[in-house]
């Protein structure tokens, strides 16, 4: 009985503090419950990053675990959650890779899309970048920041493994019908385990989930075979993926090449998408400043 009860106490602090922090910020006035649409709750998390991070250094309102940092130079954040959260803009940001000793990493920050805060790791935009290539360039990444792109195994890999990281995809078609696919969790293992997909978690979304049937395989490049197929994935379909038997999905297709292409094959297996993007952010982080920045404001 004291158990139920302390699980709906619990359920109503959580609400109270979701209430209070959305509905405080919200420059209305008003108390935000879930008819809340998605625009409002977007800029209301945006302003609340903002804040936290305007936050002046000798406060003690810093969640734990950041530290003030005195006359050093700060280093460069290790995520677009921060990174951007000034600006709250879309661009080329640094941000530090403290596993791989990379002090000012270029990424790209997506701020546009699901709350913001995302890097991202994979686009495709148009054939002027070639992704048929070597193991090599795949571990350390290639092409245009700005455009097609891909940010190398080795950085996916330090990135996944630091913190707890969700995925967002987001694919168009070229009658421009677009969609995305969600995944709570995204990892991947280092080289020794050949960047093997690892996890995945729940998928959400509007694209139909084609990429858990890629869990726990070796990425494949025509150069280093690592799926389970008698033949070489990588060389037949003119890419490199993290591929099966073959694939479900394979983003790094031949760029325009209908049935090569940059495939997502639970919308269509005969189509080549024009646009692609695969982005990662913090899962807990994220969600846990913000709620802290808002009971911090409700106390
Ligand atoms: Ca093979």
């Amino acid at each position: 009985m004291l158990r139920y009860a302390l699980i709906i106490l619990a359920h109503c602090i959580l609400l109270f503090q979701i209430r209070c922090g959305l509905g405080k910020d919200n420059g209305t006035g008003t108390v935000c419950d879930c008819k809340c649409n998605c625009v409002v709750q977007m800029g209301v998390a945006k302003k609340n990053i903002k804040d936290w991070i305007d936050v002046p250094n000798n406060s003690n309102k810093f969640p734990i675990g950041e530290k003030e940092l005195g006359s050093k130079r700060q280093p460069n954040p290790s995520s677009c959650v921060k990174a951007a959260a000034k600006s709250l803009r879309s661009g080329i940001y640094k941000i530090e890779i403290e596993k791989l000793n990379i002090s000012d990493l270029e990424v790209f920050c997506e701020e546009d899309v699901d709350f913001g805060g995302w890097i991202v790791v994979q686009r495709r935009v148009n054939d002027s970048v070639d992704f048929y290539r070597t193991w090599d360039e795949y571990k350390k990444g290639f092409g245009d920041l700005k455009g097609s792109y891909w940010i190398g195994l080795e950085k996916l890999y330090a990135l996944t493994s630091s913190c707890e990281q969700e995925l967002y995809i987001q694919l168009a078609r070229r009658n421009g019908k677009k969609y995305y696919a969600k995944y709570s969790r995204f990892l991947i293992g280092d080289e020794s385990k050949n960047f093997a997909l690892r996890k995945v978690g729940n998928y959400s979304g509007t694209a139909i989930d084609s990429l858990t049937y890629h869990l726990g395989v070796p990425f494949s490049t025509h150069d280093h075979d690592t799926d389970v197929s008698k033949k070489n994935c990588a060389q037949v379909h003119k890419g490199a993926w993290w591929f099966r038997r073959c694939y479900t999905c394979h983003l790094n297709g031949v760029y325009g090449r209908r049935k090569y292409g940059v495939n997502w094959n639970s919308l269509s297996t005969e189509e080549s998408f024009v646009f692609s993007q695969m982005m990662i952010r913090p899962a807990h982080i994220f969600w846990r400043r913000l709620m802290l920045r808002n009971s911090i404001r409700c106390a």
